[in-house]
């Protein structure tokens, strides 16, 4: 007997995505429902070789599913996850509601698996921040090695963290340059983004941070580790899909740039490309449509005790979003659920 799952937001940019991982990794459900907004009701999702006709989120009764995959932002999340808990169905949610509480596990199955057992105060698990998700894969074994005291990082996130809309910009806004009189203006973005960086991500917060280097710095240190200091500045750059981070990082011992190498080598999700030689490093653009995080430019820093850099790059809807939330429902299923 396999599973029976709903993913809710199916016609986004992380809906469509998690169905395709679900496929991809032939997740075992006798059942996959693909729910929207009225507004996209009806519309056809691909599920495997399959085609999935999307129905209402509103009214819809979660009962006998076994666990629904939200991609449905904050709000519409609010509305609907509790409805889903109550009849039964645990809620994996990719949006940023529930993060922060104590009571929901934020999970990140390669560094904290063993806080899904928290599943059972509200039925509800959350997905971190793409940003944040291929980050602490990467900080991780190096912790357990060497205890990270500090990190500093400098974001490169592509637009498809904006949504749809902020990949139509990218697009139509570079195609505009070229053609007199069909220069697109910003919306989605704070400034043009077509041969430009952007340094604001989400909001501005009271202390001068954005919202997302905030959700940096509180999600690691709910998934990482409570002491680890981080401070983040986050970038929106004119790359489609890919987030890419420069991380510094201080350690309370010293490790060694080769060790740190054979480490993140045999981590998990991890791949090292680190060729001291022209391309030898990953960019966003190989990183998508793939799983893993990739780290390169592995090296020590010589400004303190105990430091090293490395560049951090990985498909923010892939492990940044849908593929983390597929190892979620595959780690609910494996360790609590054990239906298949
Ligand atoms: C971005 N990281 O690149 C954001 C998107 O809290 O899930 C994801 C926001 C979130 O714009």
């Amino acid at each position: 007997m396999g599973y029976k799952v709903v993913v809710a937001g199916a016609t986004g940019n992380v809906g469509r995505e998690m169905l395709s991982i679900l496929a991809e990794r032939q997740f075992p459900a006798d059942e996959v429902v693909a729910l929207a907004s009225r507004r996209s009701l009806g519309t056809e999702v691909s599920f495997g070789d399959k085609t999935l006709k999307t129905k209402d989120i509103d009214g819809f009764d979660f009962t006998g599913y076994d666990m629904a995959l939200f991609a449905i932002g904050s709000d519409a999340t609010k509305k609907y996850a509790p409805i889903a808990a109550s009849q039964g169905c645990v809620v994996i949610d990719n949006s940023s509601l529930y993060r922060y509480d104590p009571q929901i596990p934020l999970i990140v199955p390669e560094v904290n698996a063993d806080a899904i057992e928290g599943y059972r105060n509200k039925m509800i698990i959350a997905n971190p921040n793409c940003s944040t998700a291929q980050m602490v894969v990467a900080l991780k074994p190096l912790h357990d090695r060497a205890r990270i005291r500090r990190v500093v990082v400098s974001t490169y996130q592509s637009v498809s963290g904006a949504g749809k809309e902020g990949m139509d910009e990218l697009w139509s806004q570079t195609k505009g340059m070229y053609v007199p009189g069909q220069e697109v203006e910003p919306k989605k973005f704070q400034r043009q983004i077509a041969f430009n960086v952007i340094p604001q991500i989400d909001v501005f917060m009271e202390d001068g941070q954005t919202k997302e280097e905030w959700k940096m710095v509180a999600e690691t240190k709910k998934i990482l580790d409570p002491s680890v200091k981080v401070t983040a500045t986050c970038v929106r750059v004119p790359v489609f899909v890919g987030h890419s981070e420069s991380i510094n990082i201080e350690f309370e011992d010293f490790l060694d740039e080769d060790e740190a190498r054979d480490i993140l080598r045999e981590a998990p999700g991890v791949l090292v490309i680190d060729k001291r030689e022209p391309g030898g490093y990953v960019t966003p653009i190989e990183s998508a449509g793939e799983d893993a995080t990739y780290v390169s430019r592995i090296r020590q820093d010589q400004t303190v005790e105990n430091g090293l850099n490395l560049w951090c790059v990985s498909d923010n809807l892939r492990k940044g979003a849908a593929l983390n939330a597929v190892q979620i429902a595959e780690l609910l299923g494996n360790r609590i659920l054990k239906k298949a």
